[in-house]
């Protein structure tokens, strides 16, 4: 008598055991984009089995906020999969229970620091001035735009900083790009258990980048320990020292989990990572959009500070607009359900994972005039039947799972942005073909690789202080 049930199971994709809907799942398409096309046929919310794991597919926004959102909390557990990265679960930003006191603190004081702004300020002018040596050669961005906004993050989580040619930085940004490359695929390893007896070769990449990336944050932290005070709080490590050094005061049975050495190393781990390449990507994103879009770039401010930006509707605009059409995480991160629960008229049983497909949301054609259109201007705002920005937007996810560095990538996004498009035209070279729309999905949406011409403007002179002065208009 299944009908006299008042909430039936979604839509679901054919599967076999152990293999699960895998033989429906073959795709070429990226899976954000292959989760969209099957929105088609199966509606909003549909699932499928992943080996033996029931997960559900949500595709519009009204179900994405009743997951992230009104049942919050019922849907605010994660998958325990990647324990290469993350020792067993030991970065809470992750696995455990959402907001972790000692977390929050941490990004409590990353709002904090008014100095941050300066230091962005400073590192997108320092970031300026070695692209400036850069005039008559085309040259990939990225390395100079990763420097700069691991600096920022580096010196919020370890008070230090890197130069250029520093082997150290180096070294992360090669251990950083093979994680990213592979732990996306390393979450397959839990699909399918035999990929772990058969080592290939990702998880051999994986395995030697994380143990580079631990043995770097270890020094660190070691180094903290080592001139640690309770008077002074230079950084997000030093706040984490804090809270662990009072929670073991307290006697651990008021505080339920102790911190270890382990959790505290992962969750700078996780704030590093976090911060470097999510910001690096939607820089690199919108330089991609910049170059199709040149338009967009000649419509800059005058004085670059974060105080401009009310000043700069037009490149808040386009930010907005970067952060729609390629989201960093167009899955955002699995969620688990704690308890049995329901999303809209469907029921879901405790322990289904759910996964909210930004990519629909984002490129929803119910929400968006030309989902597919990259459009900062006003048509924007007119979207039929939506608030500005639309209902349909959320780059940042919602509710008690919501990103943890919205404001400061926002002022990085802002203030780097500002500052290349107020030194510098930006072309692709002469005969070259714009670089590609088409994004390469793995734990962050990247774009490919691509080199341009960074031509300085006329009529900017350096002042002291970092503030810059224009002098064309
Ligand atoms: C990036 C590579 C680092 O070496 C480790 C790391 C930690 C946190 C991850 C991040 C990586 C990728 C982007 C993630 C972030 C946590 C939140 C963020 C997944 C793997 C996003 C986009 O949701």
């Amino acid at each position: 008598w299944a009908f006299q049930t008042d909430e039936r199971n979604p839509p679901s994709l054919p599967s076999w055991p152990i293999i699960g809907s895998l033989l429906s799942l073959r795709s070429d398409r990226a899976p954000h984009v292959f989760f969209q096309e099957l929105q088609e046929k199966y509606g909003d919310v549909y699932s499928l089995m992943m080996g033996s794991h029931n997960v559900i597919i949500v595709n519009s926004h009204h179900y994405a906020k009743e997951v992230l959102l009104k049942k919050g909390k019922t849907f605010a557990g994660r998958p325990r999969t990647v324990n290469i990265l993350t020792r067993d679960g030991k970065d809470n930003r992750f696995y455990c229970a959402p907001g972790p006191q000692h977390v929050r603190d941490g990004s409590a004081s990353i709002e904090q620091t008014s100095e941050l702004r300066h230091l962005s300020g400073a590192q997108a002018s320092a970031m300026c001035d070695v692209l400036e040596g850069t005039q008559s050669v085309a040259v990939d961005l990225a390395p100079e735009l990763t420097r700069a906004v691991t600096n920022v993050v580096c010196s919020l989580c370890f008070s230090s900083s890197y130069k250029r040619g520093d082997p150290e930085f180096e070294s992360m940004l090669q251990y950083s790009q093979g994680i990213v490359d592979t732990v996306a695929k390393d979450s397959l390893v839990d699909i399918f258990p035999w990929l772990q007896i058969f080592p290939n070769e990702d998880l051999r990449i994986l395995k030697e980048c994380v143990s580079v990336r631990d043995k770097l944050l270890e020094t660190k932290y070691r180094e903290h320990k080592a001139d640690y005070s309770d008077s002074v709080q230079r950084d997000l490590l030093d706040a984490l020292l804090r809270a662990k050094r009072s929670s073991e005061n307290n006697n651990t049975s008021t505080q339920g989990v102790g911190l270890t050495d382990d959790h505290l190393l992962m969750t700078v781990g996780d704030i590093f990572g976090a911060g470097v390449e999510t910001t690096t990507t939607v820089l690199k994103w919108s330089i991609v959009y910049l170059v199709h879009y040149p338009e967009v770039g000649t419509r800059r401010g005058r004085h670059p500070q974060l105080s401009d930006r009310g000043n700069l509707p037009y490149l808040a605009a386009t930010i907005r607009e970067v952060l729609r059409i390629r989201p960093v995480s167009p899955l955002l991160i699995p969620h688990v359900a704690v308890a049995d629960t329901s999303i809209g008229e469907y029921a879901v049983k405790k322990g289904a994972r759910v996964i909210v497909n930004l990519w629909s949301l984002h490129h929803d054609q119910r929400e968006w005039k030309n989902p597919d259109l990259f459009d900062p201007g006003e048509s924007r705002k007119h979207n039929p039947g939506c608030a500005v920005p639309s209902a349909s937007y959320l780059p940042f996810g919602a509710g008690v799972r919501v990103c943890l560095g919205e404001a400061l990538a926002k002022m990085e996004l802002f203030l780097f942005l500002s500052w290349l498009l107020h030194r510098f035209t930006l072309e692709m070279p002469a005969g070259q073909p714009l670089p590609s729309l088409d994004g390469k999905f793995g734990v962050v949406l990247q774009p490919q690789k691509f080199k341009v011409h960074a031509h300085p403007r006329p009529g900017w002179k350096a002042k002291r202080g970092g503030v810059i002065e224009n002098r064309d208009s």
